[in-house]
């Protein structure tokens, strides 16, 4: 029984599920995978978020990725204040999306070319796209738990011969459409040699998530990223790193930067946004010009670089891009590790914490996590209970087992501090 009063937000989820799909405008915001009813927010600032019954939470959240800098940051509201009293949105070009784009290349030197839109979806939808074009041939191989948005042809999973034809993961989504895709296991190199071995010159793209953040935070093998890139180059088929979660989260030039390796094409999303619906796509000078106006393959948004969310990117950017901040972060995101590993030691509970850079993961198992399989082994019903005790003790961490959780530098001593003892407690009781 919650020690908090949710009275409010329990009457706004009852009226909501009448209204909308679940009650939720996401799917995980409905917590089915932990239970319990969803908590409606009213506010957040810095660490925070407040619930509509007054409740406080330390949040982990963050929006899943976007706050790096906490939730409100001065200097983000002061500039979008301004920036909506020029007008919210003009289907014309602005400077505002130059110098986006600007900081982005800076940051991502594989990125030659960026074009912004509206969510990571449409990101790696169009990426793939684009890459599809380029190459003239259909198929793509992604690989297991990674997400990378809801386009048809990614909502796939591994089909019955799995390293050939993928099947929906969705009613909605044409067989026609999941069989151009192969679903792998992640971490799997051999499994990726023998299918491009067979069938490269079928295949259009290789997407991945160099760290994957949507089963947990599942770290890829020393050689895995190598290799991808070693057998993607002999094939000519087109890399796309989806570091829509990643970008600016594993270091400020995301997963190909920490473990250098430099893909044809990159998706980023949340923390360009700094909040505000954003996603963005580039890479190689030869495979952007495919895009239209400069080429054949058609991709187009009314609020694509729109001013709001282009001044909450670069404001954020402008922050976290000072090397001094950026090792803020990471020095948070290690305390928060080592007090969290230390919590579980302390109670005597075995859990396996991955981190990478800013974003992390506690599995309730014993057992190494490195693909959707070992990930699947961990004890789902146990980090349930281990969520629904922590939100009771103000701790706002992502309602899955397959989720990944984000620091802020707005996360001070005493909430990490704070975090550890209410682990600690939990770990004790569950
Ligand atoms: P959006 O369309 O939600 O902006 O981005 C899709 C996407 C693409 N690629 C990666 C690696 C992603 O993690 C995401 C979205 N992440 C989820 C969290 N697992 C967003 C939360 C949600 O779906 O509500």
């Amino acid at each position: 029984m919650s020690r908090l009063i949710h009275k409010k937000s329990t009457a706004l989820f009852n009226k909501a599920k009448r209204i909308i799909p679940g009650g939720v405008n996401s799917p995980v915001r409905a917590f089915r995978a932990v239970g319990g009813n969803p908590i409606f927010i009213e506010s957040a600032k810095g660490s925070k978020i407040y619930d509509v019954d007054g409740n406080a939470y330390i949040d982990y959240v963050l929006s899943w990725g976007p706050m790096i800098l906490g939730h409100s940051h001065p200097a983000v509201v002061r500039a979008l204040q301004k920036a909506c009293e020029k007008g919210t949105s003009y289907g014309a070009p602005t400077p505002l999306e130059v110098e986006l784009a600007g900081m982005i290349r800076r940051a991502y030197p594989s990125m030659e070319i960026v074009r912004m839109v509206n969510s990571g979806t449409e990101a790696t939808m169009s990426a793939i796209r684009v890459a599809r074009g380029f190459t003239g041939r259909d198929k793509v191989i992604k690989f297991e738990g990674c997400y990378h948005g809801h386009a048809d042809g990614l909502l796939v999973k591994a089909g019955s011969g799995a390293a050939t034809f993928g099947v929906p993961d969705s009613p909605g989504v044409p067989k026609d459409y999941a069989k151009n895709t192969i679903t792998l296991p992640y971490n799997d190199l051999k499994a990726v040699k023998n299918v491009l071995e067979k069938n490269a010159k079928d295949i259009a793209c290789i997407i991945l998530e160099p760290v994957v953040g949507n089963i947990g935070c599942v770290l890829p093998k020393p050689g895995f990223l190598e290799g991808l890139r070693r057998l993607t180059k002999k094939y000519e088929v087109i890399l796309i790193f989806d570091e829509v979660m990643t970008g600016f989260r594993v270091s400020y030039g995301g997963a190909q930067k920490a473990y250098r390796i430099k893909p044809d094409m990159t998706c980023l999303g949340k923390v360009i946004g700094g909040g505000l619906p954003v996603g963005a796509y580039g890479g190689r000078q030869d495979i952007m010009k495919m895009v239209s106006p400069d080429g054949p393959v058609y991709q187009a948004g009314t609020l694509s670089g729109n001013p709001l969310a282009m001044t909450a990117g670069i404001e954020t950017l402008k922050i976290i891009s000072k090397p001094a901040t950026y090792k803020q972060l990471m020095l948070k995101s290690q305390a928060l590790e080592e007090a969290l590993k230390d919590a579980a030691r302390r109670a005597g509970i075995k859990t396996k914490f991955y981190r990478a850079g800013s974003m992390f993961c506690t599995y309730f198992t014993d057992t190494e996590v490195v693909d959707y399989a070992t990930a699947k082994k961990a004890d789902a019903q146990k980090f349930a209970q281990f969520f629904g005790k922590m939100l009771d003790r103000g701790i706002n961490l992502a309602p899955s087992q397959f989720e990944a959780g984000f620091m802020s530098l707005a996360h001070s001593g005493s909430d990490i501090n704070k975090t550890a003892r209410a682990a600690y407690e939990t770990f004790k009781e569950i």
